[in-house]
């Protein structure tokens, strides 16, 4: 792949390969490190930056601390007809998922609708890489999961909520999926980190200092203050269904309930997830993936330019053609994780 002085170019394979070494040497089994890496990488390629190779570095100081099972055995349990429970033992929740996955669909297809609850999780990567493969084969897919204490409810005091992501998956006749992937809360804690080391100020109404009091200011926001939900009491409300969705359904924690302050270095959340998987070639009628290409014609006509997912879309074309853009610096830094 083509490269320059500051930025090099890496292929999919390339990138992900160097991943895996990374979490091979910090402890992760090897299938935890294809999952893993894997994930990581696609990330990267779609431009997904803050659940890109900028994670890596909370991933292994995770893995030090102990914090996290690098080396769980994922327990997948066949419930019911239209339900699967994975006890991710203390393990990351993308090994789980892939643990339960032909199962999951073999359900979906054969009930119409199923439901994948994974409790005892960590993740701490970027939503869509769960839910758009689902779409990929025809089906529907819909995937919440909380995250760690660091968002006010709209009309509260203090943080209770995580960031707590909603992500969406549908086929679309002629075209990619439509997927949309959203933090409930105004930005995605990632982001605020990116800011933070950036040097840059964040738009009003995403957050709060120590003192409770609107801050633009990133490391105010991470040292002692909060974020808030996104849309007020309307994204508030969503947070609390991903609590009770992801968490009080899975059996997992909420982003409240775990305490990682004796494992200094841990950044990956102890919660849960649920994925809900549906065969929309159950519901009769004109095909599914017809009227969401019927559905996004009309978005067209009526001048939106944009869908969710369109960045990503283009940017993987961008990084499939002239490889996954990396500064030299950091992929210097990369390398030098491999053990
Ligand atoms: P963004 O606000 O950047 O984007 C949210 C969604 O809206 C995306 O699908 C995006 O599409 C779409 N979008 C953005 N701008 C527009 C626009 N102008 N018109 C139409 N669509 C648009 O994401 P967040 O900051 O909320 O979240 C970032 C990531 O953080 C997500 O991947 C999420 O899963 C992850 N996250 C993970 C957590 C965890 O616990 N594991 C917790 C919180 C967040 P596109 O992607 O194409 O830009
Ligand atoms: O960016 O908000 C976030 C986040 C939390 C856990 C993983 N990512």
């Amino acid at each position: 792949m083509p490269s320059s002085p500051d930025t090099a170019h890496l292929s999919l394979a390339e990138l992900s390969h160097l991943l895996q070494r990374i979490f091979l040497g910090h402890g992760t089994s090897p299938a935890v490190a294809q999952v893993l890496a894997d994930n990581c990488a696609r990330a990267e390629r779609d431009g997904s930056h803050s659940h890109g190779v900028f994670r890596i570095a909370g991933y292994l100081s995770s893995l030090a601390s102990g914090w996290v099972d690098g080396q769980a055995l994922p327990v997948v349990e066949d419930v019911a007809s239209g339900f699967v429970r994975v006890d991710a033992a203390n393990g990351f929740a993308q090994p789980a998922l892939a643990a339960a996955r032909a199962l999951l669909v073999e359900k979906a297809r054969s009930a119409g609708i199923a439901v994948l609850a994974i409790r005892n999780s960590h993740h701490f990567a970027a939503l869509w890489p769960d839910v758009e493969p689902f779409a990929e084969e025809g089906l529907v897919a819909l995937s919440v999961v909380n995250s760690m204490t660091c968002v006010v409810p709209h009309g509260a005091q203090r943080p209770l909520f995580g960031t707590n992501p909603i992500a969406f998956a549908a086929p679309r006749e002629g075209g990619d999926p439509i997927v949309f992937d959203l933090a409930t809360s105004a930005i995605a804690h990632g982001d605020v980190q990116i800011a933070a080391r950036k040097g840059e100020l964040l738009a009003p109404g995403m957050g709060v200092d120590s003192l409770g009091q609107p801050t633009c200011e990133p490391k105010a926001i991470l040292n002692g203050g909060a974020l808030l939900p996104f849309g007020g009491h309307k994204g508030s409300a969503l947070s609390m269904m991903v609590e009770l969705l992801a968490a009080a359904l899975t059996g997992g924690n909420f982003s409240f309930e775990f305490d990682w302050s004796q494992h200094p270095g841990a950044q990956t959340p102890w919660t849960g997830q649920l994925v809900i998987v549906i065969d929309p070639s159950k519901s009769g009628g004109n095909s599914f993936a017809q009227r969401s290409a019927e559905l996004v014609r009309q978005m067209h006509a009526v001048g939106l330019e944009r869908l969710p997912g369109d960045r990503r879309y283009r940017t993987r074309a961008k990084s499939l053609a002239a490889g996954i853009p990396l500064p030299t610096a950091e992929l210097a830094k990369l390398r030098e994780l491999v053990i």
